[in-house]
């Protein structure tokens, strides 16, 4: 606070607010209104946080209101609608957002000034919404935002998880996790809905009618309760809904008479077990009742929202009597973020079955033109399998029509595709396996889904070229790209307003917000020497900025005159964070090795690593650990921490992104080609004017070739070489470059502490049976790694050219909006139209 309100109400802003009042006025006595009558806080104390839920209140008012409007307004055009099903949102902070998107900045940042906060300090007061891993969860929230804002009729689905994604801790032994708690308060951004809830069984039995038809029934039934988070777009009415289900047990399931007798964990089992369901994201499934959870969890989402849409489909009926089932799919498109939301395809073949008296081929047709399918992934162990007597187990019913569709499609094939015959093993939805027979979740998926798309054209191609090339020799127009994007708005219009006015400015227009591909304008004014000015103070203030924060999270103080170097995303080893630091330790070595004349013609760096790693992934940790222990040497060593400082920056999240991406000048993208399936933070750091150093692999081959590949620093092999590189790598063939050993055996040497390396760092021999033999091919890229790493260094020194290679990658980042996206899946995939509130 500025000393002015930290305590108390300032009583003079409410008297003041009048019809008359300008609109911070206004805004002001609102705010105020809702720290007095709002029931959470105790009336005595107007602090940061009180201010910040006030705030949020005032906000969450008009959300309310226009998010009604647009529900009215679709009622009443009744458009087709597009549902969005996925695990995961990654949602961050919302109060920016909202008073971005709603154009409030300036009344709420005068009105909270009236107070006696500065916006910036309130916005600070909010935890992130982390209730998603990575990429494919950010993606979510990324879509939803571009939804609204086009005016789209679609809505997401997901769960209300109690604990989202852990929070990171760095101590003396690497990672720890620790639980978050994004509802330790109360959210102010969700608006419960006690009218909507709806009933999901879970385990029991078939049951056989006289007619035939067939019932599940008995086993444990939970209730799903709609909490709705309000989505604005930018600059419209349109607010549209993130619905999160809650799972509650009902009254009736408290044993009155166990709890009587003193029995009260037994009375209270269904209580208990309902709970479970919603606590935390991702629940380790290692184990079985990991397992069961997890697949309860995807079933619970999957059922309540097919319910709601089915009874929003009754609901829109335009009065003579129940609608058409035929009709669904014209009405309805849902849409799975990869394999986890799955089983809606058997719940919504069970809802029209057996539930609305629908045959089995009517109800195909209608689940099969109303479904399509995400995959993010190619890696093996990534594609879902469920133990089929799990699924026998929990979901009978299910089980029975995921058999049942699987028998139809083997039959049909034998019948019309003999040469299929020896690949049908591999086809079918049943792995049959005597050992462990699965479920295979996108086998499942493509067959029944209208459409399947990949998420960056390479990748793209490789869903089309190898994993399911068969499946395209069946349907192969069923099989479509949509490269993945990112919201401008809050990828850079609210994350660097310095740079979003200098483009505003030069563009003589803001209209590149909604408009992306108007960025191509900056190209003219590349060499111009104004605009590189303008363009580097402010690149300078937010490496300023970045500069405090690592000050205030880590204790190391680095340069802003220094290269920023950042790789952050989940660890991983395909993602290859070691490649990136046995490059940092061939660094230090030589540096080491130098005469301080020589030191000082190199550029200085400052490297910044961060990102989760699964808490079971040991691999995973050690880097974590090893990135850690390399900075404290590095760090502290008087020789070279003029020219060298590494930073593992903690607990990265969509916050933490924010302020790192604009601060930065030079990210890694540095997979193993083939491996990942997009990538978006390499969009999000191309559009800050941020250079990428990086392999042919997901959206960087089409982020080169928009900005052009004069300004991305180009390494490693191709996604097709990889094969045989593997082989040779197994076979012994490989003749690793010397910068490679000497980075290795350096680490080993125990110059960064007594902490056993060896394990890791055998991952990438080639043939010591260690590990899976490099497989992700750091051997094989390290050299051309570090060439690419010199050129980085050599273009550094001609500030001029860096900045025209800065300013032709904002330039060149158009393509990569959500906005783009959105419309694609729009048009291409759901056949939806905007439905703009008038
Ligand atoms: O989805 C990511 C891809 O790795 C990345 O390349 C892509 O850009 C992004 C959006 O398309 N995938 C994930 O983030 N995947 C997960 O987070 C995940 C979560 C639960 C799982 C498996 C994967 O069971």
């Amino acid at each position: 606070a500025n000393g002015k309100a930290a305590t108390g109400f300032p009583d003079k802003i409410s008297e003041k607010a009048n019809p008359e009042a300008n609109e911070a006025t206004e805004i002001a006595g609102n705010i105020i209104y809702h720290a007095k009558f709002s029931p959470h806080f105790s009336p005595l104390k107007f602090g940061p946080e009180q201010a910040l839920y006030a705030t949020a209140e005032s906000l969450r008012d008009r959300l309310i209101q226009l998010w009604n409007e647009t529900y009215l307004h679709f009622h009443k055009v009744d458009p087709k609608q597009t549902y969005y099903l996925s695990m995961e949102y990654l949602q961050g902070r919302a109060l920016t957002n909202a008073i971005g998107n709603l154009d409030l900045q300036g009344p709420y940042a005068d009105a909270l000034r009236k107070l006696g906060y500065e916006l910036e300090e309130i916005a600070e007061q909010e935890k992130d919404a982390a209730l998603g891993n990575g990429g494919l969860g950010r993606l979510a929230s990324c879509f939803l935002d571009s939804m609204a804002t086009l005016n789209l009729p679609a809505w997401g689905y997901g769960l209300r998880y109690r604990h989202g994604l852990f929070k990171q801790l760095i101590t003396k032994k690497g990672q720890e996790e620790v639980p978050e708690d994004w509802l330790e308060k109360f959210s102010p951004w969700e608006i419960v809905r006690h009218d909507v809830v709806f009933p999901v069984r879970f385990f029991g039995s078939v049951q056989i009618n006289p007619d035939g038809s067939r019932k599940w029934v008995g086993g444990d039934v939970v209730q799903a309760l709609a909490y709705d988070v309000p989505i604005p777009g930018f600059k419209t009415k349109n607010t549209i809904s993130l619905r999160l289900w809650e799972a509650k047990a009902r009254a009736e399931d408290l044993d009155l008479f166990q709890f009587n007798e003193g029995e009260y964990e037994l009375a209270a089992q269904l209580h208990s077990r309902a709970q479970q369901i919603c606590t935390v994201l991702y629940p380790g499934d290692a184990t079985e009742n990991g397992k069961l959870l997890r697949l309860k969890q995807q079933f619970f989402l999957c059922s309540a929202s097919l319910q709601d849409i089915i009874s929003r489909f009754n609901e829109r009926s335009t009065g003579e009597g129940s609608r058409k089932w035929s009709e669904f799919p014209s009405k309805v498109a849902v849409q799975m973020n990869d394999t986890h939301p799955t089983l809606a395809i058997p719940e919504l073949m069970r809802l029209l079955m057996d539930d609305n008296g629908l045959g089995w081929d009517e109800a195909w047709d209608v689940t099969s033109k109303t479904v399509a399918y995400t995959n993010h992934t190619v890696l093996p162990e990534a594609l879902e399998k469920w133990s089929q007597s799990l699924m026998w187990k929990l979901l009978p019913r299910h089980m029975e029509i995921i058999e049942e569709i699987d028998k139809r499609f083997v039959q049909n094939i034998r019948s019309t595709r003999v040469d299929l015959e020896d690949k049908l093993s591999s086809l079918s939805i049943l792995d049959n396996n005597p050992q462990k027979p699965v479920v295979r979740m996108a086998n499942l998926c493509v067959v029944s889904s209208h459409t399947v798309n990949g998420v960056a054209q390479l990748h793209s191609d490789i869903l089309k070229d190898e994993l399911f090339a068969d499946y395209v020799s069946i349907w192969p127009n069923k099989f479509q790209n949509k490269t993945n994007g990112i919201t401008p708005r809050r990828w850079l219009r609210f994350c660097s307003p310095e740079l979003s006015d200098i483009i505003t400015k030069w563009l003589k227009t803001d209209k590149w917000i909604t408009d992306l591909d108007l960025l191509t304008g900056l190209r003219q004014f590349a060499d111009n020497e104004e605009l590189q000015s303008e363009w580097a103070s402010a690149k300078a203030a937010n490496k300023q900025r970045l500069t405090q924060y690592i000050e205030r999270v880590t204790g190391v103080s680095i340069d802003p005159n220094s290269l920023f170097d950042i790789q952050v995303k989940r660890i991983h080893e395909y993602k290859r964070q070691l490649m990136n630091i046995l490059g940092v330790i061939y660094r230090f070595k030589k540096l080491k090795e130098m005469k301080p004349e020589e030191r000082k013609k190199t550029t200085p760096r400052t490297i910044m690593i961060g990102g989760k790693a699964f808490a079971t992934y040991t691999n995973a940790k050690r880097i974590v650990k090893l990135v850690n222990d390399v900075g404290d040497v590095v760090n502290s060593d008087p020789e070279v921490n003029e020219y060298l400082k590494v930073v593992f920056v903690p607990n990265y999240n969509v916050t933490v992104a924010e302020m790192l991406i604009p601060g930065s000048e030079l990210s890694q993208h540095i997979s193993t080609a083939g491996m990942e399936a997009s990538g978006t933070s390499n969009m999000k750091f191309a559009l800050n004017g941020c250079l990428i150093i990086g392999t042919l692999d997901g959206a960087n081959v089409e982020i080169r070739e928009e900005i052009g590949e004069e300004n991305f620093f180009l390494f490693g092999a191709t996604a097709d070489q990889v094969p045989r590189l593997r082989k040779e790598r197994e076979d012994g063939l490989f003749k690793p470059d010397p910068r490679f050993e000497e980075a290795k055996q350096f680490a080993k040497s125990g110059v960064f502490g007594t902490y056993d390396y060896g394990p890791l760092l055998d991952s990438l021999e080639g043939n010591t049976g260690y590990g899976r033999g490099d497989y992700f091919l750091v051997g094989y890229d390290f050299a051309s790694y570090m060439d690419a790493q010199a050129k980085v260094d050599e273009a550094y020194k001609d500030r001029k050219r860096w900045l025209k290679m800065s300013i032709m990658s904002t330039a060149g980042s158009g393509k990569f909006s959500s906005d783009r996206t959105i419309a694609q899946y729009a048009k291409e995939i759901w056949n939806i139209e905007a439905c703009p509130v008038p």
